[in-house]
């Protein structure tokens, strides 16, 4: 499923944020929706309105800084993330340390709205700035016995004050299918708004997985590990009955301890009212496939 999007930037086309906003409408009515709105020929408005900086940078969950919403956004300041580098390694044919800078020399930046469903029942939509995991991944060589993606956040507790703390078992960690990773909806993400992805965001570069549940789009990534076993996941070992390897934004399997069929949309003030989750979060066309036969309630 080949997927093109209309609004392709080169790396170099940084959209001032002032510009960004006065077309963000329009923006939203191609990118949100995906490919397929345009396929059908209409390219209505969306109702696809971006949350606003503020909210996306001061609303966050990032427990290496603390567990309240705005404990990042007071303590990210903290991290230093430059120089950065991303490990690399296991079933890849070009295994090593890539920095920061040369990852993005390599990469097409582009914008992508996407919902955004934490598993927390809030939810946001993002302006993303960022390339296709996949466009990485081509970049140091999949092997043919590879089935699995592991990601590993930084672990740096003088920095990151909420890792002195046994809130999580430090560094956090992701993972994808291979399938999921190399799916064109899944993106590294390296700013928002087009500007570059804030502290409390996971900067410098932040996994976006759309149809999951946000836990699952792991911040400050240093390293990516290509494997052939399911790799373990920081939810999971906290709490393997509430959170699932797969966590598919799902509105008919409930949390154990809240629903999920219903969201409440950040930022919604005086028009506030929860709306309904979307299967896969509104990308089923794009990836129910990827999970063909698979029973949703037992692979949660
Ligand atoms: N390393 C790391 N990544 C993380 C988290 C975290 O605590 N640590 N929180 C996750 C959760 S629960 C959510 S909802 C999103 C929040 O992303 P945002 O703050 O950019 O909205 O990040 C995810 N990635
Ligand atoms: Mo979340």
């Amino acid at each position: 499923m080949a997927h093109r999007w209309k609004n392709k930037l080169s790396r170099d086309d940084v959209t001032p944020y002032g510009a960004f906003m006065n077309r963000r409408q329009v923006m939203a009515g191609f990118a949100g929706l995906g490919l397929a709105t345009m396929a059908g020929g209409k390219a209505q408005a969306s109702a696809l309105e971006p949350n606003s900086w503020e909210e996306i940078t001061t609303y966050n969950n990032f427990y290496e800084f603390g567990t309240g919403k705005d404990d990042p956004a007071k303590n990210a300041h903290r991290l230093t993330t430059s120089p950065w580098s991303i490990t690399i390694d296991g079933l890849v044919d070009r295994p090593g340390d890539y920095a920061f800078d040369e990852i993005m020399a390599a990469m097409t930046v582009e914008e992508r709205i996407y919902r955004f469903r934490c598993v927390e029942a809030w939810s946001m939509v993002v302006p993303w700035n960022g390339f296709e995991l996949k466009d990485l991944l081509d970049l140091a060589g999949v092997q043919d016995g590879a089935k699995y993606v592991a990601f590993e956040t930084l672990y740096r507790p003088e920095e990151m004050v909420g890792q002195k703390f046994g809130t999580l078992d430090w560094p956090y960690v992701e993972g994808l299918r291979l399938d999921e990773a190399m799916h064109p909806l899944t993106l590294m993400a390296s700013g928002i708004y087009g500007k570059p992805m804030p502290k409390q965001n996971g900067a410098p570069l932040r996994l976006v997985v759309p149809w999951k549940y946000g836990f699952k789009s792991i911040k400050s990534i240093v390293k990516i590990t290509l494997t052939d076993k399911e790799p373990p996941t920081s939810w999971n070992k906290a709490n393997g009955r509430e959170y699932g390897f797969y966590s598919n934004v799902n509105p008919e399997v409930d949390h154990p301890r809240w629903s999920q069929a219903t969201e409440r949309q950040i930022g919604g003030g005086i028009f506030a009212k929860r709306i309904p989750t979307l299967m896969f979060n509104g990308y089923e066309e794009e990836v129910a496939g990827l999970y063909d036969g698979m029973d949703l309630k037992e692979f949660y």
